[in-house]
């Protein structure tokens, strides 16, 4: 085995250019085999696999710098700087983690998991090394999907003006998770067309050649061909710009690439190399379903389906089937994506309503005022996005949405610990940030029925409301507490005795387990649903706090500007003086692995909050 001999970063350099194709082939065996058993961000990392193994040959790591836009791409970068090993615990708990990682290898120079970083993160380090006298190479790899974020553009805009070299790659397989849209993408398509029909053109030449009048032929042709090159010359977006266009250069093709990026490193200015690959390269399922195998669950790799299939409903399907009802009712409602139309689950409502979904790009900025100019035309949009990533839209949240008061919808999915991405992708603090906000409201249901409830509440309400909801299976329990939705107001499940958990969407179903086992040691617990994070229910806290000795709030939020922090604020108003414990993920990043191990890990699954509320309680 080639890989054997790949012990650690540059090791690739002793393999001979003739074994390159057969080292891919290992490669991309290797990542199918792993992900099929971790789950893994499969297509993108087999569409990379030459084009890291050509980065690692240009470069001299981990003096030179090499940034990964989003950093999901980078699972071949990791096997070739001596992780290998790391991909028997992929994204679990303590394992290695599925994006580039600071603290995990100097290999890695700069942490990534949200999109369109990269060219900003690399002119950095561009600069810091001219100031500092360094001569390193610094390259950012970009997709085509990140490309289509606001922040590349304010780089490139920046980087347009450089005087020092700076290499950035655009991966190009014409998909971001779902197809790539716009008009960059289009520009980008374009280029690829273009030469596709040039190439073509090499070889009917060839052909024209030797037949009579051929030569004729083949001349006008070359000046059809100087004209339609002129009106496609590749890359004039960029070089207008100043900024140095190369490429389109196949991205299965190491040594083209090598050429390439070797010319690249002469510009005295920033200069982008644009790659072509395939996404899901080597394996036919993710060819065929590059959507499915972005992010894929564990899989058999013989039939590419998934070893556990979902037998139940996610808060997403729900989601998605309330937005078909909706859609329905309302010709005034309208749907937005950033890019990610499967993730959000509005799949359903742009193949009913395909004139009232927006799929933006990955522009979550640009997402949320669109909304907000949506609203102010007359319509109900509703901004359906992960909870991490609407972190990007504050200010947009603020000021083109609610100092207007406007009826923007936003449905937050993955609210809450996310599990295997990490850090970068917990939805830990839109409690928090949204709270900050006068004129928004924010809900979270506590099973799918509310969830439902919820929408159609937020639906019919005048300004800013938020939804938000967590990954994983919807709860199904408690299916008899079903009571209307009213602003502000909580719901009152068990009025049992000393204990009141207050708890908050996801938390609601922990806050049965803690009261089941509480009960089974002698503890009478009531169970308040806060349904309304702002505007916090008052009545419920002063009920709470006036007829038990103790109160919980319980969250799935950090604890820093959360639900807690606003019923603790209640009780100190009123000067209520029952005993207070705030459940909450405390001041600090959570890592991947297993939700369950992480809520232990942070002490807020059922048991630790059981041994800190029997703690108070002996006190
Ligand atoms: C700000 C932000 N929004 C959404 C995402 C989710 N996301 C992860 S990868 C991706 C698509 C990236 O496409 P591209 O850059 O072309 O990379 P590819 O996977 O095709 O190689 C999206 C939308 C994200 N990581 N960051």
């Amino acid at each position: 085995m080639l890989l054997d001999n790949i012990k650690n970063v540059n090791d690739i350099k002793n393999v001979n250019a003739s074994d390159y194709p057969a080292l891919a082939q290992e490669i991309r065996e290797f990542l199918i085999e792993k992900i099929s058993r971790t789950g893994g961000h499969l297509g993108s990392n087999l569409g990379a696999v030459e084009l890291t193994m050509a980065l690692h040959l240009f470069l001299n790591l981990p003096e030179d710098k090499l940034i990964w836009d989003v950093g999901h791409q980078s699972y071949t970068h990791k096997l070739l700087t001596g992780r290998r090993e790391g991909f028997e615990n992929l994204r679990k708990f303590g394992g290695m983690s599925g994006f580039p990682k600071r603290k995990e290898s100097d290999c890695d120079c700069f942490d990534t998991g949200h999109s369109s970083t990269s060219i900003s993160a690399g002119l950095g380090l561009v600069k810091a090394r001219d100031i500092q006298g360094g001569t390193n190479t610094v390259v950012s790899v970009i997709g085509d999907g990140s490309l289509t974020g606001g922040m590349a553009y304010e780089a490139l805009n920046n980087a347009a003006k450089l005087e020092t070299n700076f290499i950035i790659v655009l991966n190009d397989n014409n998909m971001s998770i779902s197809e790539n849209v716009g008009g960059v993408s289009k520009y980008l398509n374009n280029i690829r067309t273009a030469n596709a029909y040039l190439d073509i053109k090499e070889g009917v030449y060839n052909t024209l050649k030797d037949i009579p009048k051929g030569a004729k032929v083949v001349e006008g042709i070359r000046k059809a061909k100087s004209s339609f090159k002129h009106l496609v010359v590749p890359g004039m977006f960029f070089e207008d710009m100043g900024i140095t266009y190369l490429g389109p250069v196949d991205g299965h093709n190491i040594s083209a690439m090598l050429r390439v990026f070797q010319e690249a490193k002469r510009t005295r200015n920033a200069v982008l190399v644009h790659v072509i690959t395939e996404k899901g390269k080597g394996f036919a399922p993710a060819e065929r379903h590059p959507a499915r195998f972005h992010g894929a669950e564990p899989f058999d790799i013989e039939t590419g389906l998934p070893t556990k299939p979902r037998t139940t409903a996610n808060y997403t399907d729900i989601f998605s089937t309330v937005m078909t009802k909706l859609g329905a009712r309302d010709e005034k409602i309208v749907a937005i994506t950033a890019a990610m139309p499967d993730g959000t689950g509005l799949k359903r409502f742009r193949n009913m309503y395909p004139d009232r979904f927006f799929d933006v790009g990955i522009a979550e900025e640009h997402a949320v005022t669109f909304a907000a100019g949506l609203a102010a035309g007359g319509l109900r949009p509703v901004v359906a996005v992960y909870s991490s990533f609407l972190q990007r839209a504050y200010d947009q949240i603020l000021h083109d949405v609610c100092i207007q008061n406007l009826p923007v919808i936003f449905a937050i999915d993955r609210a809450g610990l996310v599990g295997s991405d990490g850090e970068t992708h917990q939805g830990i603090f839109d409690l928090s940030y949204l709270s900050s906000i006068p004129n928004m409201h924010i809900m979270a249901p506590k099973n799918k029925w509310e969830l439902s409830d919820m929408m159609k509440f937020a639906a019919a309400f005048d300004g800013p409301i938020a939804v938000r909801y967590p990954r994983g299976d919807a709860y199904a329990g408690l299916k008899g507490y079903r009571a209307p939705i009213e602003l502000g107001r909580s719901e009152l499940l068990y009025a049992e005795g000393e204990i009141c958990l207050m708890a908050a969407g996801s938390m609601v179903k922990t806050a049965e387990e803690v009261k089941a086992q509480l009960n089974r040691e002698g503890y009478k617990c009531s169970i308040i649903n806060a349904r309304f994070v702002k505007p916090i229910d008052e009545e419920s806290v002063k009920w709470a706090a006036t007829n038990h000795k103790l109160v919980v709030s319980m969250e799935e939020n950090v604890a820093s500007g959360g639900y807690g922090e606003k019923v603790r604020d209640v009780m100190g108003n009123l000067k209520l003086s029952a005993g207070f414990i705030q459940i909450a993920i405390p001041d600090e990043y959570v890592e991947h692995g297993n939700v369950d191990l992480l809520k232990k890990e942070i002490g807020i699954d059922a048991e630790s909050i059981v041994e800190r509320i029997k703690k108070e309680m002996e006190n």
